[in-house]
């Protein structure tokens, strides 16, 4: 089986993902799922008998922005009725089938012809069906399997209600929460790090700080004068991969206005 060297970056493959459902039969093939860089895990529908024969099937996913030069290997049908005599015929229908997702109708084996956006589509509905290729029959229950794309680092955080304008009173206590700052990240929030979001604080220090986790700016400071400074331009970074290098960043502005408090000495004017 090849893998392409991009796989590497998945190495538990728990985007294979798989739904299986027999159509008005009465009996129910044994279905194998082969997860492999993991281990063998049977995903057995059956109920009170094992038949001999089965589908086995192999990794079905597929990465999003696949930019080689050759199709994508997705994976394999496999009866168990197939001796590798030809006599067996797959045939995938359902999403993509025949245009993105084309298989060997002998060997079983699916690639993928495209490049794949996750974002725009997270995964695919085929279904499976094996038949003798000379009498037309089937050999197996038709089943519905999923191929999910697998998603790559490949969006950057996003502020979308920045730039922020806000005010805080000026003599806060240190720590006093001034806002909160959201980026969003239209990677796979299941998978990986790859919308893991870390905050921080590129412009505004010592004044303010932002909370790695939450996004919430403080004051940093105690005693923070208006008639001192007014204004501070505060940059926050949002960096995904939960802000390790390599990771994707984008950033906001917060402008922070100080705001009065009576905190000069009241001058009453003398009056009779
Ligand atoms: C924030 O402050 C900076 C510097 O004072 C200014 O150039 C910028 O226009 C302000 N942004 C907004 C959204 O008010
Ligand atoms: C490509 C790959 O890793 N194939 C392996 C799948 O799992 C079986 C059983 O552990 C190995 O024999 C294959 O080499």
């Amino acid at each position: 089986m090849k893998i392409t060297s991009t796989s590497c970056i998945c190495p538990v493959l728990v985007c294979l993902c798989f739904v299986q459902r027999c159509y008005g039969t009465a009996h129910h093939g044994s279905i194998k799922v082969t997860r492999n860089q993991t281990k063998h895990i049977e995903g057995e529908t059956e109920v009170h008998h094992r038949p001999k024969r089965g589908w086995v099937w192999n990794q079905f996913f597929v990465l999003e922005e696949h930019m080689g030069p050759d199709p994508q290997y997705v994976g394999k049908l496999h009866s168990n009725s197939d001796k590798g005599d030809g006599s067996v015929k797959y045939i995938l229908t359902g999403e993509g089938a025949g245009t993105i997702f084309i298989i060997d109708d002998t060997t079983g084996d699916i690639h993928s012809t495209k490049s794949l956006d996750r974002e725009k589509k997270t995964h695919y509905v085929l279904h499976a069906q094996a038949i003798d290729r000379w009498t037309n029959k089937p050999l197996e229950p038709e089943s519905e399997f999923i191929i999910k794309v697998q998603d790559i680092n490949d969006n950057a955080p996003k502020f979308t209600d920045g730039p922020y304008i806000v005010t805080v009173p000026e003599m806060s206590d240190m720590g006093t929460s001034v806002l909160q700052v959201t980026a969003t990240d239209a990677d796979d929030p299941t998978y990986g790090n790859s919308a893991r979001v870390v905050y921080s604080i590129l412009q505004g220090q010592p004044y303010f700080s932002v909370d790695p986790k939450t996004g919430v700016i403080r004051t940093a400071l105690h005693n923070m004068d208006r008639e001192a400074r007014e204004h501070y331009s505060v940059v926050i970074q949002a960096k995904d991969m939960a802000g390790q290098v390599g990771g994707l960043s984008g950033s906001t502005t917060v402008n922070i206005t100080l705001t009065d408090v009576n905190d000069n000495p009241p001058r009453f004017p003398q009056s009779m």
